[in-house]
């Protein structure tokens, strides 16, 4: 049976989002995260908050209409964020959650403030780029601008154009634009004759070292983002590189099991060889590209096939052996993949079953994540054991899908595209 759809999802799903938001401000205000279980703040750079959380779910809050918590929000961010710190951060993050939360927020709020702070912290993370290739490095020192991790991968090269583009189009920098675009390109050409990308490259060198191609962990929102900057700056040579990339990875790392379920698996970039029969929450971002690419057939069978994954334990575990049916990483993050995909399945066909199946989603997180204060991941699937991580993206993106699915039409404005974080970007250049 599906579970009931009701009318008023949205306010159950928001009350239960200000329910960890409230649990966020009592134990961790001011500091990156909360740890749910300890009830005790968590900083990422010992000592030194980049307030994660609160820029992190500062439009979610907006969105619901929270109208309290996003002024204590933006007011905590206008007063204290300061990213004149002598710490290694990791671009790819920050650069997801903070620059992606602080121009959506600007955006929405015409706060001046929010926007130099996107400034500030497009300038700090500028020499990322500066490697040979111009592919980023993996770490910068927001004090210093010194820089370390060559070794990268796609996901976190080619994960900062529409952060790097929208800052270009309301700061009047270009440069920021064009050194996120030149990296995405750097590492286009470096694709395979099959049109497949390894999992890790050697940013100085250019030089593959892990040649295994997948949709996963590591590569994923590189395709995300080859779609969506297409669409968010009508750069129609990137749609293309997009959908043939989609194609590449269609014809090769797609497969179907023994009753016609579609997965995705592993293969080597080169040979196209099968690797690996496995999947995961990360991987469950594939539908929502592929609607947006014009596919919405093969998103909703994939989408189905995460869905039993989900099912088979009442959660989705974050690896997993499709052929074997076997778990192979147990953990649930929180991650909101699965979700976000669902949304975009019910925005683009308004068939009913989406939603429920969020229903069901939002009903087991709800049952298993819970805690009194706030919400917790789960350390393994089958045991439902929570552990003591509240990731600050369940605020940006796993409770804003949820809501956005049960939503009026009208929650947003029409033509956002949403970061990889679901930071909703507006072209209003
Ligand atoms: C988020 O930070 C982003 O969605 C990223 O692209 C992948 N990982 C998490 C959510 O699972």
């Amino acid at each position: 049976m599906p579970p009931v759809v009701k009318h008023h999802d949205d306010e159950e799903i928001r009350a239960e989002l200000l329910h960890a938001w409230r649990g966020y401000r009592r134990h961790a205000w001011g500091h990156d995260e909360l740890k749910p279980l300890s009830r005790a703040p968590h900083d990422w750079n010992a000592g030194k908050s980049l307030l994660m959380t609160p820029v992190d779910a500062l439009d979610t809050l907006i969105i619901v209409k929270a109208d309290a918590e996003a002024d204590a929000a933006r007011a905590l961010i206008d007063e204290k964020l300061s990213f004149d710190e002598d710490a290694y951060v990791k671009v790819f993050e920050i650069t997801i959650r903070e620059l992606g939360g602080l121009l959506s927020a600007y955006q929405m709020t015409g706060d001046a403030r929010l926007l130099a702070l996107a400034k500030d912290l497009g300038r700090r993370l500028a020499p990322a780029f500066k490697s040979k290739t111009g592919m980023p490095y993996q770490y910068v020192n927001l004090h210093t601008g010194a820089v370390r991790g060559k070794q990268s991968n796609p996901a976190e090269i080619g994960t900062l154009l529409l952060e790097f583009g929208t800052l270009a189009k309301l700061s009047g920098e270009p440069a920021h634009f064009d050194r996120a675009r030149k990296a995405l390109m750097a590492l286009y050409k470096r694709r395979s004759e099959l049109g497949l990308y390894g999992s890790s490259i050697d940013v100085e060198t250019g030089k593959w070292l892990d040649p295994t191609a997948h949709i996963g962990s590591g590569i994923d929102s590189y395709y995300e983002y080859l779609v969506k900057a297409g669409k968010l700056f009508g750069d129609d040579e990137l749609a293309r590189i997009g959908h043939d990339a989609l194609a590449a990875a269609n014809s090769y790392l797609a497969e179907e099991d023994a009753i016609g379920g579609l997965w995705y698996g592993r293969a080597d970039m080169t040979t196209g060889k099968r690797t690996a029969s496995v999947f995961g929450a990360l991987d469950a971002f594939f539908p929502a590209v592929l609607v947006l690419d014009g596919d919405a057939d093969r998103a909703a069978r994939l989408e189905m096939s995460a869905y039993t994954m989900w099912r088979s334990f009442g959660l989705e575990p974050e690896l997993y052996d499709y052929r074997a049916a076997k778990i192979v990483e147990p953990e649930y993050y929180l991650r909101p993949e699965i979700i976000e995909s669902a949304y975009y399945l019910w925005l683009e066909t308004h068939d009913q079953r989406w939603r429920e199946m969020g229903r069901s989603f939002f009903n087991d997180i709800k049952t298993y994540c819970r805690t009194d204060e706030a919400y917790a991941a789960i350390a393994d699937v089958r045991t439902k054991k929570q552990s003591d991580r509240l990731e600050s993206y369940f605020f940006a993106e796993t409770m804003k899908y949820l809501y956005l699915l049960f939503a009026a039409d009208d929650a947003l404005p029409v033509n956002v595209i949403f970061n990889t974080e679901a930071h909703p970007l507006r072209r209003t250049w």
